[in-house]
């Protein structure tokens, strides 16, 4: 850690408070560029502490640029980790205000649920798989606080890994029937095919996303309880959606969910 405390707080005000006020910023390594991995994990754990101090819920976890096409298109090299609260969920076939949001894109993303919790460091895709419930679509609205979408891994960390909206749903499918690599997708926006895609874009497997995630928790003391939602990060480029939009996604054998920008 290089950062203190009140400093942790504040990039935590400002960047939450772009999420709620719905504006950009610079990115916060601008500022302090000596930051470091630490630094950036605790700013982010203090927007969760803001969110749940004014009683919001903790829904889910996330992993992101866990695809080489998410990377490409970022610019960044390595996964990174966040959370999901209530405040960012969107039932499955509901709505997403344009006005809540700066500059949104979706992706098209494999959900896991757990029945039993992961603990690392050691978990692997057959851990994974063993603590899976199901698997179902989700689509991430990922929506950067940081302008023009331009930011470094530890910019984009801090802000929560441009976590903004989320929707699951479809057919909740048990992983034991399921080769997770070769799973299609395909996303279509208003009806058009925008992207297509399988599971192993993810990091060859998505499983291996969630056993990452575990490893990076269990080297800070923390798991993944039973009964935890994770996405495990876009398998293809994020689409940029503009309001009217009617966004849905569906993955072979776990039928589909969507979304409308309104
Ligand atoms: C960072 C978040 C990426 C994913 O699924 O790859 C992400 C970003 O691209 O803004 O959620
Ligand atoms: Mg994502």
């Amino acid at each position: 850690m290089t950062l203190d405390t009140p400093t942790i707080d504040a990039l935590a005000e400002r960047l939450e408070n772009c999420q709620l006020q719905v504006h950009d910023t610079h990115k916060i390594t601008d500022d302090f560029p000596g930051m470091d991995w630490e630094d950036a994990y605790a700013i982010q754990a203090a927007i969760l502490a803001r969110k749940l101090a004014r009683g919001q819920r903790l829904m889910g976890l996330k992993a992101g640029l866990t695809s080489f096409a998410k990377m490409k298109q970022m610019g960044v090299n390595s996964p990174v980790f966040g959370f999901m609260t209530d405040d960012y969920a969107v039932p499955h076939g509901g709505e997403a205000k344009m006005a809540e949001l700066i500059h949104p894109k979706v992706e098209p993303e494999i959900a896991f649920v757990t029945k039993k919790a992961l603990r690392g460091p050691g978990c692997h895709i057959g851990t994974v798989l063993d603590a899976t419930d199901f698997v179902l679509p989700g689509i991430e609205v990922i929506d950067s606080r940081y302008r023009d979408f331009k930011f470094d891994l530890k910019s984009v960390i801090a802000d929560n890994t441009s976590a903004a909206r989320f929707v699951v749903g479809g057919s909740p499918a048990r992983v034991s029937g399921l080769d997770l690599r070769t799973v299609g997708i395909v996303l279509e926006k208003n009806g058009l095919p925008v992207a297509f895609g399988a599971g192993a874009a993810v990091l060859g497997h998505p499983a291996t996303a969630i056993a990452m995630l575990a490893n990076h928790l269990g080297a800070r003391g923390q798991e993944i309880p039973a009964g935890t939602l994770i996405l495990s990060g876009g398998i293809t480029e994020a689409v940029a959606v503009a309001a009217g939009d009617h966004v849905s996604l569906r993955v072979q054998g776990m039928g589909s969910t969507s979304l409308r920008f309104i």
